[in-house]
């Protein structure tokens, strides 16, 4: 990162604080063309025995079983993404998630804070010993520390897409099927700024898992640190980041 597009990141957060929510929506776009993770939208998150890296145009995580714990590489956007939005990442799993496995990878929005004490929303594919690979909606209220898992749905597609919603502090956790968005939950959580997640996670004595990711995608009212048009994440050849009049 340059001099001055410290700078201008710096003017943009300066004026995001000074100012209520813009008008227009902001796109934050990551094709992962570049070869390396950019700091300026990302850090990596690892505990365990896992692989975090851009590979050959992807994202790539991959965990292993290590010692007695679990084991997750994950992808964590360094802006906050505030106010209404709608977020999607594509994954490609190599193979199956296997039998007997709590293992599992996904997208979840992740309010500001440390984990474990953030609330969480998310969408992961897991698989369960009776009914095999499926999608599964969740979330978890820091406040109580309760969570959820109400709404799952039965796949062995190897390949797809995630999409998180807010309106409000409405979410929706949607998954590709057939290239149409298909939604598996919705619940009333935190309105809070937002940072996203994707990840590969595998507990205890589990199996591996490991997923290839591409083309992330965040459109939110704000980012902080709003990232400067001359940052490009990936190397798409449309701007990686620009206004829109809002849709709504
Ligand atoms: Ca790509």
């Amino acid at each position: 990162m340059t001099r001055g597009v410290l700078g201008a990141c710096g003017l943009a957060v300066a004026l995001c604080l000074a100012c209520p929510p813009i008008e227009a929506a902001i796109i934050v776009q990551d094709d992962f063309n570049d070869g390396y993770i950019n700091p300026a939208l990302w850090e990596t998150w690892t505990r365990g025995a896992v692989v975090v890296d851009e590979i050959a145009g992807e994202a790539y995580t991959a965990a292993s079983f290590a010692s007695d714990t679990h084991s997750s590489a994950s992808f964590h956007s360094t802006p906050l993404f505030g106010g209404d939005l709608d977020v999607s990442v594509e994954f490609r799993a190599p193979t199956q998630l296997s039998s007997a496995d709590t293992s599992h990878f996904g997208l979840m929005a992740w309010s500001e804070g440390d984990h474990p004490a953030v609330h969480r929303v998310g969408i992961r594919r897991q698989r369960d010993t009776v009914n095999g690979n499926r999608y599964w909606f969740w979330w978890y209220d820091a406040t109580d520390g309760s969570s959820a898992f109400p709404a799952t749905v039965y796949s062995d597609d190897l390949s797809g897409a995630y999409r998180i919603t807010r309106e409000g502090d409405l979410f929706r956790c949607y998954y590709e099927s057939a290239g149409s968005w298909v939604e598996l939950g919705s619940v009333s959580h935190f309105s809070d700024p937002a940072r996203f997640v994707f990840y590969a996670l595998t507990d205890y004595s589990k199996p591996s898992v490991e997923v290839y990711w591409d083309n992330f995608q965040a459109t939110a009212d704000w980012v902080v640190p709003e990232p400067a048009t001359a940052i490009l994440f990936g190397t798409a050849a449309a701007a990686v980041l620009r206004r829109k009049k809002r849709r709504t």
